[in-house]
């Protein structure tokens, strides 16, 4: 119901305002129950104007990543059934892993305006600042095996940046795999993780941190990361690029459901900072030089080590040397 009535409230004349009797009778509820709710929206940080005999009048919109703002604004069949929104959670992705394991369906979207714990890989921390980035995760159940869950980070690299890059004119890169680089910096992160058994994935969830109006980092990041506020000076709309990033994930996933992966491969190869470079890359046990090749149609990177051997890489940290 707030979510129709903020739409009216969008959808107001010339003077802005639209009467309560007006929004009673378009919602089929009592002008009580219209009072009501627009006594939740304020308390949720939207301002709203109340003037007798002229009804209400949307003033401001809270700069929060609500549900209904994202509802409103997201053109999905995948991210449509539920979003959960927090505004201080330990880390979204295991939000999301909770929910997938009570059952929720694929789409499940789990958003936070500030993290507590949020993480990196193996372990590493996530700088998530209230209201400034966005901390989201969402859950996926494709038909696949484990080793394949690694295409899912490449594939949500691949939406995030041809947003960044088509609709915000940013020059930002993917490096490999999970980071999303501007000037050799990491402008945002991707973290994917899997409950499995031997075969089959039970579920994914895919964890995307965005550093947008992040003016100072903490002193032991501020050399390593950037915000889109940093790059151009300007203060973004949060939902707005949080409903872009989804609508592109969903082509680009459907088109990995579809059996044409390659086609993110290809595109992956043109946003890539990796290839063709002398990289290190640090595995778990080990670490070698080598010059990034390519990557090859699951996704791994191909890597010619100093020997003239080459190698495949799922996983592991890449610098550029
Ligand atoms: P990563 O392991 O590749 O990167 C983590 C490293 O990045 C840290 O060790 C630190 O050096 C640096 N770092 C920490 N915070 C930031 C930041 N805000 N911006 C730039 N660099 C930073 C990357 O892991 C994957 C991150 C995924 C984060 C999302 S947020 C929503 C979801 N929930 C959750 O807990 N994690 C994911």
């Amino acid at each position: 119901m707030k979510k129709e009535i903020i739409k009216l409230l969008h959808t107001a004349g010339e003077d802005g305002f639209v009467s309560g009797e007006e929004i009673s009778q378009k919602l089929g509820v009592s002008r009580t129950a219209v009072w009501k709710h627009i006594k939740a929206l304020k308390e949720l940080g939207y301002t709203i104007k109340s003037q007798p005999k002229k009804g209400y009048k949307l003033e401001r919109v809270p700069d929060f990543l609500l549900p209904e703002e994202i509802e409103l604004n997201l053109d999905s069949s995948l991210f449509s059934k539920k979003i959960a929104y927090f505004k201080e959670v330990d880390s979204t992705n295991d939000e999301a892993k909770r929910f997938a394991s009570l059952g929720y369906p694929e789409g499940t979207l789990v958003v936070a305006e500030k993290q507590v714990k949020g993480r990196g890989r193996r372990g590493r921390c996530w700088s998530s600042p209230f209201g400034k980035g966005i901390w989201c995760s969402f859950v996926l159940r494709p038909d696949i095996t484990p080793p394949e869950a690694s295409k899912l980070t490449i594939i949500a690299a691949v939406s995030l940046v041809t947003v960044l890059q088509k609709q915000y004119g940013l020059e930002v890169k993917i490096k490999w795999p999970n980071d999303v680089m501007y000037n050799n910096k990491k402008l945002a992160g991707i973290l994917t993780e899997l409950s499995a058994d031997v075969e089959r994935v039970n579920y994914i969830v895919v964890g995307t941190g965005i550093n947008v109006n992040t003016q100072d980092f903490p002193p032991e990041i501020e050399q390593l990361a950037i915000s889109l506020k940093q790059i151009t000076g300007k203060t973004y709309n949060r939902v707005m690029l949080l409903c872009s990033y989804l609508q592109q994930f969903e082509k680009d996933y459907q088109l990995f459901v579809d059996g044409n992966f390659q086609q993110i491969i290809s595109k992956w190869k043109t946003y890539s900072e990796t290839l063709g470079k002398r990289i290190l890359v640090k595995g778990i046990n080990q670490s070698f030089e080598g010059i990034a090749l390519d990557i090859d149609a699951d996704g791994r990177l191909i890597v010619k080590k100093e020997d003239g051997t080459e190698v495949r890489v799922n996983s592991g940290d890449v610098s550029l040397r």
